[in-house]
């Protein structure tokens, strides 16, 4: 078994996490206060969203300098004490990088763009074209074209994202070769592995349109592997792909192919989306129906077989909030945050929780695009509201699947600003926070905070949890129930994803033993059938 397989990650957006100087933006040293909690949660590493210098047009996943943390965030004295202290309580830090592309402040593009002879020139990915021309019909993720004319040496530069964060060009051999010099910075300073932004872009063929799943992707990830993770014992590596299938997912995270450990798939989390060709489809909302997400959820369950490994996450820093998007926020706001713990922890995977997912944080509303910080939403609004949509649409999109939705100040207990920060904090605090905090779970057995930290608990060296066979029971619409199971033991989970009540008759050969955990602890389970109240959900041992 891998460190990681029976371990739970946690993510932390540092600038959202905890400030520790009044500044109003977390910070490195807030973490460190932090560790305590953590440990106690019993997460086994974190992930650690980008601190390297940054102009912050993207929040910090436009680097301008890999190998400085940009002083809003700390010093380099701070990140390494965070991963010693973290350490000490047993818990690895991931980095998060971003090799796809760096900031256009970085030097190495301040150098490219000064003329095409340059040295750096290569790194980048530039074309012909007149101004007022673009070399095809490649978009941003961020809305617009993907391409932008630099007048000073007079041709396109390519940009996935924004037109400050230019693409990298990976067929450039002294390029990557810097990338895995800087990996390895990172990595003699005992670092327990690194996640892998936009991973699956890096092998485009910007002329064939080709954006994710390139020919040469997996020569470049391979390549990475040999040169930096395989020479450091157990490092874990997660990379985000958003356009991976399970197929694409074994050629990632099978350890014979000496790739990745995992990937982070992202088909569960487009089933409330209309059909599109990829991620930037996501403004366009359609109710999520509860049989795909059983028949999605299951296929990555049994896809990989016992040849890859999966992450299982609802929430992200780029992902609205679970019990706001599919859960019920209001009514049963305690019921269904629980039941989307319980109904993800038992699955095969390494699972992640997201900073205030344990506690049940919430989506915020906006009202004005004034209120949005979040670069992907905005560049959508300005770029829409010329184009027919009107204001209250597209801040509907924004409210329902807006980054700020995630990266709201952690709300650590009722005093203001949450107990986030003495200052003002630089984005505003959901307004719940004196119901919804840290203080006000964290010694109550029934609260969603107990839930996590029971089902964190749970997994660790549970053979059956994380080598077990995985089989979804066909049920009802709306509920959602799976088998694990081995040659010894059995585990049942049953969850029903709507407010209403649902009739549930057990399979005829399962004997039911103990019940391991519950959102309604009081309500029988014991009977050849019962009625599922709304948004119930447990996990009972079976024979
Ligand atoms: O996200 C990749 C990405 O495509 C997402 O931004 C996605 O398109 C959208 O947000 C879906 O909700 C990674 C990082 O996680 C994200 O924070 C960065 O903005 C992006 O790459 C560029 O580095
Ligand atoms: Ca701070």
């Amino acid at each position: 078994m891998k460190w990681w397989q029976d371990k739970v990650i946690y993510q932390i957006y540092p600038r959202s996490f905890n400030d520790s100087n009044g500044d109003g933006i977390g910070d490195l040293k807030g973490i460190i206060e932090k560790i305590d909690y953590l440990s106690e949660l019993g997460v086994g590493a974190i992930w650690l969203c980008p601190v390297y210098q940054s102009p912050n047009k993207d929040n910090g996943y436009d680097i301008s300098d890999y190998q400085e943390i940009q002083s809003l965030f700390g010093t380099m004295e701070d990140l390494e004490l965070l991963i010693e202290k973290a350490r000490e309580k047993n818990i690895y830090l991931l980095m998060d990088l971003v090799v796809n592309h760096t900031s256009d402040q970085h030097p190495w593009f301040i150098e490219a763009r000064k003329n095409k002879e340059n040295d750096y020139r290569a790194f980048y990915i530039w074309r012909d074209g007149d101004e007022g021309e673009v070399p095809n019909t490649l978009s941003s993720v961020f809305s617009g074209s993907a391409w932008t004319y630099d007048s000073p040496s007079s041709q396109y530069y390519l940009h996935l994202f924004t037109k400050e964060q230019p693409d990298l060009n990976w067929k450039h051999k002294e390029m990557r070769e810097k990338i895995y010099q800087m990996m390895n910075f990172w990595a003699e300073k005992g670092i327990g592995g690194f996640r892998l932004d936009v991973i699956d872009l890096i092998g485009k063929e910007p002329d064939l349109e080709i954006t994710a799943n390139g020919p040469l992707l997996h020569d470049y990830v391979h390549e990475m592997n040999q040169n930096v993770f395989s020479k450091y014992e157990d490092m874990l590596t997660v990379g985000e792909t958003w356009g991976a299938t399970p197929e694409i997912g074994k050629q990632f995270s099978d350890p014979a192919r000496e790739e990745l450990s995992m990937i982070f798939q992202f088909e569960h989390m487009m089933l409330d989306q209309q059909e599109g060709k990829d991620s930037s489809n996501k403004w366009a909302l359609k109710p999520l129906e509860i049989s795909q997400l059983k028949a999605v959820m299951s296929k990555w369950q049994t896809a990989l077989g016992n040849i890859g490994w999966n992450s299982l996450f609802w929430n992200n820093h780029d992902l609205p909030r679970i019990v706001s998007r599919w859960g019920d926020d209001q009514t049963y706001w305690m019921e269904s945050a629980k039941l989307f713990a319980i109904l993800l922890h038992f699955m095969k995977g390494t699972p992640f929780v997201y900073q205030g997912e344990e506690i049940g944080m919430t989506n915020i509303v906006v009202s004005n695009i004034d209120q949005v910080d979040d670069i992907e939403s905005r560049n959508m609004y300005f770029d829409r509201i010329n184009k027919g949509y009107s204001k209250e649409q597209l801040l509907h999109a924004i409210n329902v699947k807006g980054r700020d939705n995630a990266r709201t100040p952690m709300q650590w207990n009722g005093s203001v600003h949450a107990g986030f920060s003495s200052g003002q904090p630089w984005l505003c605090v959901n307004d719940n926070y004196e119901t919804i905090n840290v203080e006000n779970q964290l010694h109550d057995p029934a609260s969603i905070l107990s839930t996590y930290r029971q089902l964190i608990h749970y997994r660790k060296n549970n053979e059956l949890i994380v080598f077990g066979e995985y089989e979804l029971l066909y049920t009802e619409e709306e509920v959602f129930s799976y088998l694990r199971y081995n040659d010894t033991e059995a585990i049942l989970v049953v969850t029903n994803l709507s407010e209403k009540a649902h009739r549930f008759v057990y399979p005829k050969n399962l004997v039911l033993k103990e019940q391991i955990i519950s959102n309604y602890p009081n309500q029988e389970i014991y009977a050849e059938q019962i009625e599922l109240k709304p948004y119930m959900a447990y996990a009972v041992k079976v024979a």
